[in-house]
Order: structure tokens, then C-alpha cells, then sequence
């Protein structure tokens, strides 16, 4: 490997490009031990990936995955493809001795999941898990604020993943969509970040219960996607909708909190919006993705008469991550917390150490969808050891 670890992509649509976006800057930003070379980038439709292959800098393309994975050249295997071309992917990479990223969910089921992450221990190689939020500076600093015991006991963790993308009944029949593909609808796509979320900052899910619905039960086929947006062709037949539109649940952690998650794509007006918030004995908390450079922060240690929620400002040198991008106050994106995620996960192989997120917490992640989905369907209380 030298001084450079050779990386392999597949997947160049929404996510492919946010991973390409870090592998370009990552290195140009934060002293990475490791210099990634953007060697190979992989998609199913040749005219496209080579057309996104010259547009984000990368020296080749392949248009089959098996190609990627046998390359004696690549050292690592990035996979941002539609969930269902996980399992095989993952594993495949594990067993030619490359490090693996995926893309959350990690799997289709929980038993899949659960074969990948013995595939990677197996193996050896390092792995990662792309739940990108945990790498905004706030949410490091919020992990600081509790590691410290900042926040005392914790009491609440109440997490809201809104979005609207798909209330057009018109809208198509993205993959998104379809449980073949992606295993479930906005529980596993955005409640995975928000289980994840509470798993790193407040701890393990004891038990769930909760409820779902599909408020458009059939959709056009799709023609085309991109990112969050797809195209009917006119006149396209309809095929009914297999994933949950909007997901609610309540849980208790094994630490004796108590948490609600709310995952939907029907909430009219918001678009990326993720926000939670943590209650304690000495304090609260509350993040806005949408204003991700900010930290609401209520402390009962402030002087009687002037407490009350604050607005710190995650822009200071003194946040994490941001010494390496500009002077304090000039503020950060999306884009970012993949290049800090990149970072992590290629220090870590450096080190010979396994990064966080890992197949690990993408298991415990399984865990909990699959604990939702079993309340939802025997309408009661799942342990979530028990799944
Ligand atoms: O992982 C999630 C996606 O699948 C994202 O963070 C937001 O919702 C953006 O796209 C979808």
C-alpha cells in the first residue's frame, strides 16, 4: 500500500458522488497517513459511470462489481449501490482481503447483516458503516458534552427524521421504494440514522413498539432516477407501494431512558429534516441537521436568571474536524461529514485499528429495524435481544 490505499466505488449516483466529493478533498484538508488514489469507479450503465468517472476523478471504470473486487490493484471497496447489492458485495470484498465501506442499512435482514460482519471478522479487514450525521462537529461536541457527564443522567432521546419528497402521489416507484431492493422505506433509511444516533450518544435499545404506514399504495414504474428525484414515463403502469411511508416507534433504552423516533416522507415542507434531542438530570441538548453548524445547549449549572437554551456556534478550530478547514466561524455542509467519515475510516486502516461506525453497529442498527418491524406486525412490546 506505501503512502497511498487504492479505492475502488461502486455506486456514482447521490451517494457515489458524496464519496467521491471526500476521496477528492480528504486529503487536500486533514493529514491523512494514507493518500487515497481514486482508482476505480463502478456502475451497471457504462455510458454513465463513465461519464461520472471523468466528471469526479477517477483514473477507470467497470461496469461489473466481480471486476472491481478481483482487482489485484484496489485496497479497499466502497459501496454506495442500492441496499440489496450489499450483502454479496461486502462479503465478496471481505473475501479478496479488501477494507469495506458500506452505505447504511448495512442489509436486507438482520440475518444478512449479521453474515457480513462475520465475513469482515473472518477476514480481518477493516469495515465502516456510512452513518455520516455522527461525524457533524455538533454532534462530536454533544458526544463530548455526555462523555463529560455534561448532561448528568439521561432521561429522553427524541428523534424526528422528516422529509416530503414522495407525497406526489405521481411521484415513481424508486428503489427507495421497493422492499427487494432497499429492505424498507423510511424506517430503514432515515430511522437507521436516528437509531444509530441514539445508540452512540445515549446507549443500547432495550425493547420497541411501534406503528407504520403506506398512505400511497400504488406508484408509476419508474424511467429514472436521481438523488431523491425520479421520472414516470408518461402512461407508466402502476405497482403497489411495499415499504412504509412513515414509521413511528417508542422504545426504552437498557439504561432506563426512554426515547421516540418518528422517520416519515410526508412531512409537507421539510426536506432534510433530522433533529433530535436529549434530556438529562444537568442538562439538554438539541440538533437541527438543517442548521448543522449550531448546538442548542440548556445547562441548570448557568446562573439563575439568565438560563435558558443557547445557540453555540460548532465553527470555532476548537470543534472537531474544523482546524482542518477554514478560519473560525466559516461554516460547513453535507459534503463534509462524508470527508470526515472518509477520514476516519483511512486513519484507522493506517492504525491498524477498526474505526466506528463498523459492521458491528450496523448489526445492532438491523437489530433494531427488524425489533420495529416484529412490533408493528404482532402489534406489541419486542425485546430487541430477542429478534
Ligand atoms: O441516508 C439518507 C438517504 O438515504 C440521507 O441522509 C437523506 O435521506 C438523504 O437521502 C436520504
Amino acid at each position: 500500500m506505501g503512502d497511498t490505499i487504492n479505492v475502488g466505488l461502486i455506486g456514482y449516483k447521490f451517494m457515489g458522488k458524496a464519496h467521491s466529493f471526500a476521496y477528492k478533498n480528504v486529503s487536500m484538508f486533514f493529514d491523512t497517513p494514507l493518500k487515497p488514489r481514486m482508482k476505480l469507479l463502478c456502475g451497471r450503465d457504462e455510458k454513465g459511470v463513465k461519464a461520472a468517472a471523468e466528471k469526479f476523478g477517477w483514473e477507470g471504470y467497470v461496469t461489473s462489481w466481480k471486476d472491481l473486487v478481483s482487482r489485484d490493484d484496489i485496497d479497499m471497496v466502497d459501496i454506495t449501490a442500492p441496499s440489496d447489492a450489499h450483502k454479496d458485495i461486502a462479503i465478496a470484498a471481505a473475501e479478496a482481503g479488501k477494507h469495506v465501506f458500506c452505505e447504511k442499512p448495512l442489509a436486507l435482514t438482520l440475518s444478512d447483516a449479521r453474515e457480513i460482519l462475520k465475513a469482515v471478522e473472518k477476514s480481518g479487514v477493516k469495515h465502516m458503516i456510512g452513518f455520516n450525521y455522527r461525524r457533524a462537529p455538533a454532534v462530536q461536541l454533544i458526544k463530548k458534552l455526555i462523555d463529560e457527564g455534561k448532561l448528568g443522567r439521561i432521561f429522553h432521546f427524541r428523534g424526528f427524521y422528516l422529509q416530503d419528497w414522495i407525497i406526489d402521489p405521481e411521484f415513481p416507484l424508486v428503489w427507495r421504494l421497493q422492499k427487494e431492493v432497499a429492505g424498507s422505506g423510511s424506517l430503514g433509511d432515515l430511522g437507521a440514522h436516528l437509531i444509530d444516533m441514539a445508540r452512540y450518544l445515549v446507549g443500547e435499545f432495550d425493547e420497541v413498539m411501534g406503528m407504520n404506514e403506506t398512505f400511497v399504495k400504488e406508484r408509476p414504474m419508474v424511467s429514472e432516477m436521481t438523488g431523491l428525484s425520479g421520472k414516470a414515463a408518461e402512461g407508466a403502469p402502476k405497482a403497489p407501494v411495499n415499504v412504509d411511508d412513515a414509521t413511528l416507534f417508542l422504545f426504552k433504552f437498557k439504561n432506563g431512558a426512554l426515547g421516540i423516533i418518528e422517520a416519515t416522507r410526508f412531512a409537507t415542507g421539510h426536506k432534510n429534516g433530522m433533529w433530535f434531542e436529549i434530556n438529562g438530570s444537568k442538562g439538554s441538548v438539541r440538533f437541527e441537521f438543517e442548521r448543522m453548524n449550531e448546538l442548542q445547549y440548556y445547562s441548570v449549572d448557568d446562573p439563575e436568571g439568565v438560563q435558558g437554551f443557547r445557540t453555540i456556534q460548532v465553527s470555532e478550530p476548537v470543534h472537531a474536524y474544523m482546524q482542518a478547514w477554514w478560519p473560525a466561524g466559516h461554516v460547513i455542509g453535507y459534503e463534509n461529514t462524508f470527508v470526515h467519515e472518509i477520514y476516519e475510516f483511512i486513519k484507522a486502516i493506517s492504525e491498524d485499528k477498526l474505526p466506528e461506525p463498523n459492521f458491528y453497529d450496523g448489526v445492532k442498527c438491523q437489530e433494531v429495524l427488524t425489533a420495529v418491524d416484529t412490533s408493528i406486525e404482532q402489534r406489541q412490546w419486542i425485546k430487541v435481544d430477542e429478534v
